[in-house]
């Protein structure tokens, strides 16, 4: 199956519609078309298996249907963490006050019934894409770091938490490590905070480079300390010089930085082995140590 409109939709939010009745996909259909990417299923199955593969922002679901009915499509989405907050629209024939109340109570974000009015679904359809367009927004604001871009401190600690779960369920070692801009007070006493600031952006879009593959997690720990995540068997050592050396060699003018004249990060990291894993606050724990003896030890340079 593909989207009924393909060509047209490809910056418009996905709309799911599932119902055993063609015409009734095709009336739908025909009612959101300018609005939204349409993608068609026939049955609970299809549709759970579309929501897999695609990113939905919303469903418009059947409930009477062979095999699983939309009462238990429904339960299988809110019951995955993933999708949970779903909006999920019932378009159903059950008219009953019943029926309404137990699709409403099992967490549909409406109840519409049958015979449609194509231009309410339609209305009803968009204020509930922009319900999910600003859940997504809120969502993303709270786990960015508002400066970089970057993941902020919160989605690292989980994202960290994921990753030992991971590491220890596939018996891998998994490095983590600060890094800390050197002499950045100065740099900002010297060239203002809004310069500061820029020069936090370019050291993050170095880091978000090289975080790009799975596994690898890029955080703005807080101020002007960051935090890097490696999953999987590797040379942390070797990885925290290529970020320092490609930070050095943005080439940031910092006449007052007794360093190297140009803006420099010292790091600090450790390599933990799935199996003698300590607490996620244990690991940054060793790795600030290890930040503070590159600190000690002349910064612009990476201890591991
Ligand atoms: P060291 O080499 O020992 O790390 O010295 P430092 O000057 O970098 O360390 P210190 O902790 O004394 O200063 C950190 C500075 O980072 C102070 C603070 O104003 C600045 N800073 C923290 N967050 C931000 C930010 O978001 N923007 C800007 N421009 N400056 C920030
Ligand atoms: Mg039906
Ligand atoms: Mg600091
Ligand atoms: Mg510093």
């Amino acid at each position: 199956m593909t989207s009924v409109n393909e060509a047209t939709a490809s910056r418009l939010p996905t709309v799911l519609i599932v119902d055993d009745d063609r015409v009734n996909r095709a009336a739908l259909a025909e009612a959101l078309q300018s609005d939204c990417r349409l993608l068609l299923a026939k049955d609970g199955e299809s549709a759970l298996q579309r929501l897999r593969e695609e990113d939905v922002s919303l469903v418009l679901l059947d409930i009477s249907m062979p095999g699983m009915d939309g009462y238990e499509v429904l339960h299988l989405i809110k019951s995955d963490p993933q999708r949970a907050d779903l909006g999920v629209i019932f378009i159903t024939g059950q008219a009953s006050e019943a029926d309404e109340e137990r699709g409403l109570l099992l967490g549909a974000a409406d109840y519409i019934t049958k015979p449609v009015r194509p231009t309410i679904v339609r209305a009803r359809v968009n204020i509930h894409l922009k319900l999910a367009a600003q859940r997504r927004e809120l969502e993303r604001l709270s786990r960015e770091d508002w400066l970089t871009g970057l993941a902020n401190r919160r989605s690292f600690e989980e994202a960290f938490a994921r990753a030992i779960r991971g590491a220890m369920e596939h018996d891998q070692p998994i490095g983590v490590a600060l890094l800390d801009v050197d002499h950045f007070k100065q740099f900002n006493d010297r060239y203002g905070h809004a310069e500061g600031d820029r020069a936090l952006q370019a050291v993050a879009r170095v880091l978000a480079e090289m975080t790009g593959r799975s596994g690898e997690i890029a955080a703005r720990y807080g101020g002007e300390e960051f935090v890097l995540l490696k999953s999987g068997p590797h040379d942390l050592a070797a990885f925290l010089d290529e970020v320092r050396t490609k930070v050095t060699g943005l080439g940031i003018l910092h006449e007052a930085s007794a360093t190297a004249g140009v803006l420099t990060v010292s790091l600090g990291g450790v390599v933990a082995q799935a199996a003698g894993l300590d607490t996620p606050a244990a690991l940054l724990r060793r790795a600030d140590e290890l930040l503070y003896t590159s600190k000690r030890d002349g910064r612009n340079r990476v201890t591991v």
